[in-house]
């Protein structure tokens, strides 16, 4: 790990760094890191890579009595050397768990306010800064040292397909077999599936144009992949079927076991399974096993066995691997 940034978003300048431990990288890093405020519009974790360097990103709010809607946007992000591998998947857990602590710390957003000229010298701004930043060190301190184990029963998943395809949806309902009104993913969200003792590790990409090209570093190590199509929009097969092919034809997808999932269902009358494999020319996939299957994620139809037969699938390559 090379450190770890707090950034806020200051009324006046924007996204601003606010702290770095240690103070490792250079203002210009700082800020580009303080950025990525920017590129989010809600809550929550996201990874992010810059060509030097790899950051996992928690984006969260305090309460705060001076900001300008109460709330103070900040951004605690652990800096990564290119080599580090994602499937420390924890880290999720363990940046929520940090925030949850620091949320839990009255006037803590008075910390915000060190470069406040007007506040700077309040002895109280002085004090939450130095607070901040020993509950950063802790944090530090307590995160695992070494790029946590693969656990044998972890699978790593990787879902893409177009944007709206209900990627997201279909993760999110098989989490909480509820069905959850979904935001456009960022960049990444990676959802843990318990399924008994096997632990799915969905990276679930956004299918926005302008992220494609980060699907390929993604797929790399991942022991399935997950296709989604709406089903509804018949303008856009031409274009899932582009991105599907782009994906199988990666070096780095060789091999690796593909489920298609035809999704929103609710909204045709008739799905008729042939017609995709004919339209995605699915039979001329020579290099790896794929499946197609029916889901509706809004009536939480085929997502259930969707998973099982994932699972099913690995735990008989698994045996067959053993008995050979
Ligand atoms: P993505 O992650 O692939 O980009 P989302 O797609 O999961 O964000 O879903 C895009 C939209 O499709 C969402 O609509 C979601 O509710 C809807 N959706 C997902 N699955 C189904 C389904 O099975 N049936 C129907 N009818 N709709 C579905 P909103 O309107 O919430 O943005
Ligand atoms: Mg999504």
């Amino acid at each position: 790990m090379i450190c770890i940034v707090i950034s806020f978003f200051d009324n006046i300048n924007g996204p601003r760094p606010l702290l770095s431990i240690p103070n490792t990288l250079n203002d210009i890093d700082l800020n580009n890191i303080a950025s990525l405020i920017d590129k989010t519009f809600e809550t929550g974790f996201f990874i992010y890579e810059f060509p030097e360097y790899k950051t996992a990103n928690y984006f969260f709010e305090i309460e705060s009595e001076w900001a300008r809607g109460n709330k103070e946007m900040v951004l605690l992000t652990i800096v990564f050397d290119l080599n580090f591998d994602y499937n420390s998947l924890d880290l999720q857990t363990i940046m929520n768990d940090f925030i949850n602590e620091l949320s839990n710390i009255t006037n803590l957003f008075k910390a915000f306010y060190i470069f406040d000229f007007n506040r700077k010298k309040d002895n109280e701004v002085k004090f939450y800064y130095e607070k901040l930043k020993e509950l950063i060190i802790d944090f530090k301190g307590s995160l695992p040292k070494e790029t946590l184990a693969v656990n044998q029963n972890q699978i790593k998943i990787f879902v893409f397909g177009l944007d709206r395809a209900g990627k997201s949806t279909i993760l999110n309902r098989a989490k909480t077999n509820l069905f959850v009104k979904t935001s456009p993913t960022i960049n990444l969200n990676i959802m843990h599936l318990l399924f008994g003792n096997i632990q799915l590790d969905c990276f679930d990409v956004s299918g926005q144009k302008r992220y494609r090209y980060t699907w390929r570093r993604f797929i790399v190590s991942s022991q399935y992949l997950v296709f989604v199509l709406d089903v509804n929009r018949e303008d856009r097969y031409e274009e899932a079927k582009i991105e599907l092919w782009k994906v199988l034809s990666y070096e780095e997808s060789k091999g690796i076991p593909l489920l298609i999932l035809i999704n929103k269902t609710d909204l045709k009358k008739k799905i008729d399974l042939n017609y995709f494999i004919n339209f995605l020319n699915l039979y001329k996939i020579k290099d790896r096993k794929w499946h197609i299957m029916s889901t509706s994620a809004l009536y939480n139809q085929g997502i259930k066995e969707a998973f099982e037969y994932i699972i099913k699938d690995l735990l008989s390559n698994q045996l067959t691997m053993f008995s050979m």
